[in-house]
């Protein structure tokens, strides 16, 4: 088969006015840049002593891994560098981060989580990057302020992830469908290896912590309840596959079909409306998800649909196969109306 580099299918699709100016091209290659750098290191991290915790809580009260910091200052050192962004939002960072005096200013706002499932990775289980890229909807010049980046997961310009596994792919899309291409690292190229990716109508496979379940409401043990019993769907049995880890079981679901699930739960108060973030984890999903034909919600909103009022704002994700979306809106509906 031809090979297909990513800059090359971005050339060729990217959507005229965006092209015409090559910043998104830019955008998007210092992203892919990043993407390698981190790759290098994450698939020998072992031997690079960066394994472990830094000894730092993040803004989410987590501990900060080494290679969740790495990420962190491998794709902000490129991108406030790279002229096209007006600030930057990183799961890592409590405040907006903005663009230092001594580089340009650009129209476009970068959204990511620099390392998600980084938990995972000293037991080698695949992890990710995952970004969402927004224009500034207001003002001008170096001071951003919240109001003028923070808006609907709609109006994302693209959305994607790189999920660094067996192979290092990453996985986007800019408003036209969705696309993967697979690191081939004696290049060093990203080449196409997955275009026009199609989640399945419908799935086998369901994705949540079961182990959640008491502190669940009601809809959402009916929800799982319904996957793990066949006779509710003519005897249908479906797996659960849950890695722990969301571009993982993203991933796995988007090409295979199936559902994901992080619904709210009451273990902590702090994260009563779930535990994944809105603008760095369900918003770009959810862009990638209805781009490939699947759902994303939120149990009862579109989750493209959903006004984020800060950069942290966490949000219920049931994301996945368009069949398997709907019954579980279906059930959380009832509930609701029941209420
Ligand atoms: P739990 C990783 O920390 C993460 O944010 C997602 O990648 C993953 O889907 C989720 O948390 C796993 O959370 O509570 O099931 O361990």
């Amino acid at each position: 088969m031809r090979q297909v580099t990513v800059t090359e299918h971005l050339l060729v699709h990217q959507r005229e006015s965006d092209m015409a100016t090559g910043r998104f091209t830019r955008l998007l290659n210092e992203i892919i840049l990043s993407a390698k750098l981190i790759s290098r290191d994450v698939t020998k991290a072992g031997l690079l002593n960066i394994l472990g915790k830094t000894g730092e809580v993040n803004i989410q009260g987590e501990e900060v891994r080494k290679m969740d910091d790495y990420a962190n200052r491998v794709l902000i050192h490129r991108l406030e560098r790279a002229g096209v962004l007006c600030a930057m939002a990183s799961e890592e960072n409590a405040d907006l981060i903005e663009i230092p005096e001594t580089f340009p200013v650009g129209d476009y706002f970068l959204a990511f989580d620099p390392l998600d499932g980084s938990a995972n990775i000293d037991a080698n289980v695949s992890i990710g990057t995952i970004f969402g890229i927004y224009r500034r909807k207001g003002g001008t010049g170096r001071s951003v302020t919240l109001g003028e980046v923070l808006q609907r997961g709609a109006e994302q310009v693209a959305a994607g992830y790189v999920i660094y596994g067996s192979s290092t792919m990453l996985v986007y899309t800019a408003g036209n469908g969705v696309n993967g291409f697979t690191l081939d690292p004696s290049v060093g190229e990203f080449l196409l290896s997955h275009p026009n990716i199609r989640i399945p109508e419908e799935g086998r496979i369901y994705s949540v912590n079961e182990g959640y379940w008491d502190f669940w409401d009601e809809a959402t043990q009916e929800a799982v309840q319904y996957f793990k019993s066949p006779n509710n769907h003519n005897g249908k049995v479906y797996s659960m596959r849950y890695i722990g880890s969301l571009v993982s079981d993203f991933h796995r679901n988007l090409l295979y079909g199936g559902i994901f699930l992080y619904p709210r739960d009451n273990r902590d108060p702090k994260k009563k409306h779930g535990k994944l973030r809105y603008l760095v984890e369900a918003a770009p999903m959810a862009m990638i998800a209805e781009q490939a034909g699947g759902m994303a919600i939120d149990g009862h909103r579109r989750i493209l649909d959903i006004e984020p009022q800060e950069i942290h704002e966490r949000v219920p994700l049931i994301v996945g196969s368009k069949n398997e979306v709907l019954k579980v809106q279906e059930i959380y509906a009832r509930h609701a109306e029941a209420a």
